[in-house]
């Protein structure tokens, strides 16, 4: 089982989508296995995307990301990571297939409801910026032998 950081940014946080993100992932047979709603401080938003650093829009990211509260999520099942981002979308709403929660949702990159970890080493990175290991829950969930072949 593999684990992933999902994030509902403050646009999904205030247009209510936080629900419709949370019911695709379940929906979908990945497992939650940590979330709490936060306001991102500005020191964490520049952990959180400092590979931007240099990049022209990364002061408008760090605006956008800690101007209203987040959902922060852990979630966990096969091929998280990747599943994850399928869902999600491309980055850019504009050319993100409809079904993706930015294709449904969204029309501007810097207004992309979601975030999810594109890599193991940045799910590694993310989670860890978020949360402590002793919030990451485990349970088991009803009907996995459902979803799962074995
Ligand atoms: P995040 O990290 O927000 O889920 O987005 P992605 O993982 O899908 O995409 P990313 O790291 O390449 O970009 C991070 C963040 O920067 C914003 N952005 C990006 C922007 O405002 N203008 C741009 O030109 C790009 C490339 C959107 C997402």
């Amino acid at each position: 089982m593999e684990r992933s950081f999902l994030m509902v940014k403050p646009d999904g946080v205030a247009r209510g989508l936080v629900g419709e993100v949370i019911s695709r992932v379940e929906r979908r047979g990945l497992k939650i296995v940590a979330m709490k709603m936060l306001r991102i401080e500005r020191k964490l938003a520049e952990q959180h995307y400092g590979e931007h650093r240099d990049k022209p829009f990364f002061s408008s990211l760090i605006s956008y990301i800690t101007s209203g509260p987040v959902v922060a999520m852990v979630v966990e099942g096969k091929d998280a990571i990747k599943v994850l981002r399928t869902m999600i979308g491309a980055t850019n709403p504009g050319e993100a297939a409809p079904g993706t929660i930015r294709g449904d949702f969204a029309l501007e990159v810097g207004r992309n409801v979601v975030h999810a970890s594109d890599s193991p080493a940045s799910a590694e990175r993310e989670i860890s910026l978020f949360f402590d290991e002793s919030e990451i829950m485990s349970y088991s969930r009803a009907g996995e032998e459902w979803v799962y072949e074995e």
